[in-house]
């Protein structure tokens, strides 16, 4: 229908009772007109609309959170991995669904969208295992005779869930349900361009058997949701993906913070390297180049922006690499053959353009540059390029797109030059490294502070609970998603010390005395 109808339709079924403002989805929300939620890979087509989240939305949210936690942390963490089953097998189950919105909303191509549900499911899943393993009983710790010690683990109250637009189904759930499983509700705010996708999640959760006011949805913009969940009272904790600049925002408003410390689990950004030897098998590397600069149109954080070549292989490299660039398909992600779909909206598209322009004018040269002409539908598409750069420091910003780097490097210079390099600019999530000499990329391991290491491979697509995944430095906290460590930060640790004797003998004089 249209949005004024819609507005309309929802401001009565709000009076009449039937809505509960503090959970806006796609159908349900605050005072606010609804917001159109546009295809990115074809602007006339709008795909839902979503009703934003009020100031008093979000406070109303954390409200409720905060009274709800504690029946939800003393329900225990059994229970709380039965209901992230149960939602794993929903997601599974409305696949088709959340697939649609993933191309949709997202721009996503297929093979994405559907590892995407694969992955949520995957995070639902190894949450659940990883819950019942390490939170559902007390760790007996060993003490002196006559006394007992125990060490467990409990919710710290309502975690804030802030994801990005990039993978707003898989890292929105993790997020969530990583949260939820280690017995803290949660009041979760997807991204602004992605807000349809994360509203069925939450749904399926709910439906899952998690309480409504233990899991609170508020779409909302990024600014006024941090203004008011970073200075609530409930907070226990903050989770968030997304750039490193606003990941510091948040810091900072934290430790401003009066009363209880509250920590901050982020996952930012990358400029990630991959280093090329010459003993590299140059076939296999054009092919894990063109799919961890590409997939995704490139923006994963994990996606290869800055491509080290020892400079006897270069030529024929970049030659191969280019050679792969034509062949791939660009348009229609809801087409199965398309490897490239648009980037995530109008502005991100000129953003990447005005990045072109910009080292365009300092002389940078593009090695390779897709053809758009085979883009059939008006969207947001920005052709994939390769650029080359004199020096890896030239590159300073974080730009999330397909646009590759090349740097020619001399073997004599990876310490001084290559490794150096990557170390200066602090960031340090993902690398790749390609060569046949073991010795080479166990140098290069030894030195990197990474916290994703690729040898001989593509650098992108880490695996639930068989690849961990984030970073050091600029690029994130820690502990890393997917990870056996991560539901250890949503917790606080309760130890228990008893004194089993003097308990006994004061339990008898009470008896006597009473
Ligand atoms: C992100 O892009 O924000 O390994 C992180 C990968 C994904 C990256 C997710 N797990 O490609």
């Amino acid at each position: 229908g249209n949005p004024q109808q819609l507005a309309e339709q929802i401001a009565s079924l709000q009076k009449s009772g039937d809505l509960p403002r503090a959970v806006p989805s796609t159908l349900a929300g605050g005072a606010q007109a609804p917001q159109e939620v546009r295809n990115p890979a074809n602007l006339a087509e709008v795909v839902g609309y979503v009703s934003v989240g009020t100031k008093e939305d979000i406070a109303l949210a954390f409200d409720k959170a905060g009274q709800a936690r504690k029946a939800w942390d003393d329900a225990g963490a059994t229970h709380r991995a039965v209901c992230l089953v149960a939602a794993a097998d929903k997601l599974r189950a409305h696949r088709a669904e959340l697939v649609r919105l993933l191309v949709k909303e997202a721009g996503k191509t297929l093979p994405d969208a559907i590892a995407e549900v694969r992955e949520a499911e995957d995070f639902c899943r190894y949450y659940a295992a990883e819950a019942r393993a390490h939170f559902a009983e007390p760790t007996a710790l060993p003490g002196p005779t006559g006394e007992e010690n125990k060490l467990s683990l409990r919710g710290r109250g309502v975690f804030a869930c802030i994801s990005p637009w990039n993978f707003p189904l898989a890292i929105f759930l993790g997020q969530v349900t990583a949260a939820l499983v280690a017995g803290n509700s949660v009041v979760a705010k997807p991204a602004e361009s992605t807000p349809l996708v994360a509203a069925l999640a939450v749904r399926l959760l709910h439906e899952a058997g998690v309480p409504h006011d233990v899991l609170h949805f508020v779409p909302s913009a990024g600014k006024l949701f941090g203004e008011v969940a970073l200075k609530h009272p409930a907070l226990g904790g903050v989770c968030f993906t997304g750039s490193t600049s606003t990941a510091q925002f948040i810091n900072r408003a934290l430790a401003a913070r009066d009363g209880a410390i509250v920590p901050l689990i982020a996952e930012t950004g990358g400029i990630n390297a991959m280093i090329v030897d010459s003993s590299a098998l140059l076939e296999q590397v054009a092919d894990d180049v063109l799919t961890s600069a590409f997939t995704s149109a490139g923006q994963r954080c994990s996606a290869l922006r800055l491509l080290f070549v020892q400079e006897e292989i270069a030529d024929r490299l970049i030659e191969l690499i280019a050679g792969g660039m034509n062949e791939l398909h660009i348009g229609d992600p809801s087409q199965p053959s398309t490897d490239v779909g648009p980037v995530i909206n109008k502005s991100a598209a000129s953003k990447l353009e005005d990045y072109s322009k910009k080292v365009a004018q300092r002389g940078v040269k593009v090695l390779k540059q897709c053809d758009l002409n085979q883009v059939r539908t008006e969207g947001s598409y920005f052709a994939p390029r390769m650029l080359e750069l004199n020096n890896a420091r030239e590159l300073t910003s974080e730009e999330f797109g397909p646009i590759l780097h090349v740097v020619r490097y001399k073997r004599e210079n990876l310490h001084s030059d290559v490794l150096a390099s990557i170390r200066e600019a602090g960031y340090g999530l993902t690398l790749g490294v390609h060569t046949r000499i073991e010795s080479v990329w166990q140098e290069i391991v030894a030195e990197a502070a990474v916290g994703n290491i690729y040898i001989n491979r593509n650098i992108i697509g880490a695996v639930v609970g068989v690849q961990p995944f984030g970073g050091e430095g600029l690029s994130g906290t820690g502990p890393k998603a997917g990870g056996p460590h991560y539901l250890f930060r949503f917790a606080t640790e309760r130890t228990l010390t008893v004194n089993t004797v003097a308990t006994g003998g004061n339990a008898k004089l009470l008896s006597i005395g009473s």
